[in-house]
């Protein structure tokens, strides 16, 4: 395969490694991602107010994301089976080192299931202690159209497609950047059995 190519693009530290990964290493990577999540299952999280995320979520490493009636936090432990965390994988701490290029390691990663349908709203990610470090995220799966602005709310945005093995990386302005997905094009990979897209975001939440 062609080595990446990679795209940097306003907002200022937006970076996208098209084809970081191989078709193997989807395979492989997914493939291990899937097997630590049979003791941290995917959960539905909700807004404060009760409402249902489309999206289904589950954590890898120390601190995990989560949200529910009591609000968003990030906690040790899965809010369902109340064990830890399963462990990263060395595949994507290598990504991390690789690509981007921050001085300390993440200690968490929100893995994101999307199905049919799944979504996720315009928002920022500021639930982390230090806004210095960047966000990996590693697309799986079926292409999502990303939508990313400033770091205003309202202001002009654009639309990016992120495909099965593109890496993105958030740093610098577009660490606070507002971004979601706006939808997910269903059957445009075979990756995933039965369709769907699984994002993983590694990110520091502790502080340095
Ligand atoms: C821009 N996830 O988990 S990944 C999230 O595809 C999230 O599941 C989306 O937004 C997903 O919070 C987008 C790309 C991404 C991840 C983190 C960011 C973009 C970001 C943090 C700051 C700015
Ligand atoms: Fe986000």
């Amino acid at each position: 395969m062609p080595s990446a190519s990679v795209v940097s693009a306003p907002p200022e530290g937006f970076r996208l490694v098209l084809g970081a990964l191989s078709s193997a290493a989807q395979r492989s990577l997914l493939a291990e991602v899937l097997g630590l999540v049979q003791d941290a299952p995917f959960f539905q999280p909700t807004t404060r107010s009760g409402r249902p995320f489309s999206v289904q979520m589950t954590n890898l490493g120390p601190l995990g994301w989560v949200s529910d009636r009591a609000g968003y936090r990030y906690q040790p432990t899965h809010p369902v089976t109340g064990e830890a965390w399963p462990p990263m994988p060395p595949a994507l701490l290598d990504l991390w080192r690789r690509h981007a290029e921050a001085a300390v390691e993440p200690d968490a990663c929100l893995v994101n299931l999307y199905g049919d349908g799944a979504r996720m709203g315009l928002h920022q990610d500021r639930d982390e202690s230090d806004f210095g470090t960047p966000v990996l995220s590693v697309s799986l799966g079926d292409t999502a159209v990303f939508r990313i602005g400033g770091v205003e709310r309202g202001g002009r945005t654009r639309s990016v497609r992120l495909a099965s093995g593109d890496v993105c990386v958030l740093g610098g302005a577009a660490r606070l950047a507002f971004h979601g997905i706006d939808r997910v094009i269903a059957g445009s990979s075979t990756l995933i059995e039965g369709g769907g897209r699984l994002n993983l975001t590694l990110r520091r939440a502790r502080p340095l």
